[in-house]
């Protein structure tokens, strides 16, 4: 039962709910060090209550937001990986299974960043939706490799991630320019490149990213101007492979309308996707810390990695 929840797991749960832990990958990472705590604060008596207990530890954190699939990828990684004859090698593989996912995250996203940072040019300018630390490693790569980079950033209504994006951009040297997410066909023209982050990859080639991507791929494939979608093999939904479907976030009308709005309107209704998808057409590179895909292809790449590992190992 809940009660047998370790306290850092409820709060990483609420954390990203909330949006405190937000980012695909980042949520996959705190996901992990919840079942990590779990695991090393658990006080079961017997190896089939401590799994138990990592079980509704695990159902806790998917709870919490539906669509990036990092997340029961993270899940699915320390849990298969969980094993022993008794509590206490249950517990040191479920920590060790969780550092060393942590571990591959971060050489994945380097390895992904020296990829995507062959695709830039000195000089280039890319435009950014939302915030992706999967393409942060790309301009962050292409900066060590001494090259300039100019930035157009989306502002990214309704939660303004493009924010985050502006200031770790500055950070880099880059120079910025910051507009409105109904500006990007207008300065289109001026980019080089498009690049975003996904929070899942679909088997057919589909990338689920921030609401807008999908409008902001299709402007740029009509301008001709690549779009690259930066995404470690973590945001590959084996679940697609048997024709799952990806759940779409609805969130709350608050982030868009205040009430004092609201009211002033009158009876509307407020809808509020947190994602799109973007099929595969209007993709130019997926680039993985594999190597770039076509997104027609990746379907290979995902049998290869997760083909038999599609398991739901927190069902009891
Ligand atoms: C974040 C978002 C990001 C992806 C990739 O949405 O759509 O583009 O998660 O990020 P939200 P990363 O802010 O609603 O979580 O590359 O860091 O995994």
């Amino acid at each position: 039962g809940d009660h047998d929840i370790h306290p850092s797991v409820t709060e990483i749960a609420e954390d990203i709910a909330e949006m405190e832990i937000r980012g695909a990958a980042t949520i996959a990472d705190a996901t992990a060090r919840a079942l990590a705590e779990q695991a090393a604060g658990s006080d079961a008596a017997t190896p089939e209550a401590f799994e138990s207990e990592l079980r509704d530890a695990a159902r806790r954190l998917l709870d919490t937001r539906p669509t990036a699939v990092s997340l029961p990828n993270s899940l699915r990684y320390v849990l298969q990986r969980t094993e022993g004859e008794t509590v206490e090698e249950l517990r040191e593989s479920a920590v060790a299974g969780a550092r060393e996912f942590r571990d591959r995250l971060d050489s994945a996203q380097t390895d992904l960043g020296s990829i995507g940072a062959n695709r830039l040019r000195d000089g280039d300018t890319v435009l950014f939706h939302c915030h992706s630390t999967d393409v942060m490693a790309c301009i962050r790569a292409a900066r060590e490799q001494g090259k300039s980079i100019d930035a157009i950033v989306k502002e990214t209504r309704p939660r303004r991630q493009g924010h985050i994006t502006a200031k770790q951009l500055r950070e880099l040297g880059v120079s910025v320019t910051l507009i409105v997410d109904g500006a990007a066909g207008r300065y289109l023209g001026d980019a080089d490149h498009v690049f975003v982050g996904a929070d899942s990859v679909t088997a057919d080639g589909s990338v689920v990213n921030k609401i807008g991507t999908r409008q902001l791929a299709v402007t740029a494939r009509e301008r001709d101007t690549p779009i690259v979608v930066a995404a470690q093999t973590l945001k590959l939904d084996p679940t697609t492979l048997t024709g799952q479907t990806v759940e779409i976030e609805m969130r709350e009308e608050s982030e868009v309308l205040s009430e004092g709005d609201r009211a002033e309107i009158g009876d509307i209704t407020v809808e509020n996707p947190a994602f799109d998808v973007t099929p595969p057409r209007y993709v130019d590179a997926i680039v993985t810390e594999r190597g770039q895909f076509p997104p027609e292809s990746i379907v290979f790449l995902m049998r290869e990695l997760f083909g038999e590992q599609a398991s739901q190992p927190w069902e009891e």
